[in-house]
């Protein structure tokens, strides 16, 4: 989608520190983190998000989650980490393109606020 800002960063129209890629995903950094590491992945087909996905999109939800937890083997924080997804705006969702939020490297809180 062209005015799709998680679409347009993946076609490399918005510049990001990218941190992985794939046939079917991309991360790259918050560009507003909560912890030290906070990556978003995303789906290269745009999915508004969870509930909006469609049984046809179960393999490239979990291939975005397989991506977060190699990240975060790479990066030396499977003591503790979490993968969010926002979903709806009463959650915080405010890009409508499915993103799960890696977030580690500090203690984490629970439950989440
Ligand atoms: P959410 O609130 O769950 O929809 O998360 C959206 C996240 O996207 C939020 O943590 C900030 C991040 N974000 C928004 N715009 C940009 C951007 O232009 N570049 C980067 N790197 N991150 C962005």
């Amino acid at each position: 989608m062209n005015d799709c800002l998680f679409c347009r960063i993946v076609a490399g129209e918005i510049p990001v520190k990218k941190v992985y890629e794939d046939e079917h995903t991309f991360a790259f950094e918050d560009v507003n983190p909560q912890a030290p590491t906070h990556v978003l992945v995303v789906p290269k087909k745009h999915i508004i998000g969870l509930k909006e996905a469609s049984a046809e999109d179960a393999d490239i939800v979990g291939l975005c989650h397989l991506a977060a937890a190699q990240i975060a083997r790479q990066r030396g924080i499977e003591n503790g980490y979490r993968t969010v997804l926002n979903v709806g705006p009463g959650a915080g969702q405010s890009v409508f393109h499915l993103h799960v939020h890696l977030l580690g490297g500090r203690d984490l809180k629970w439950p989440p606020g």
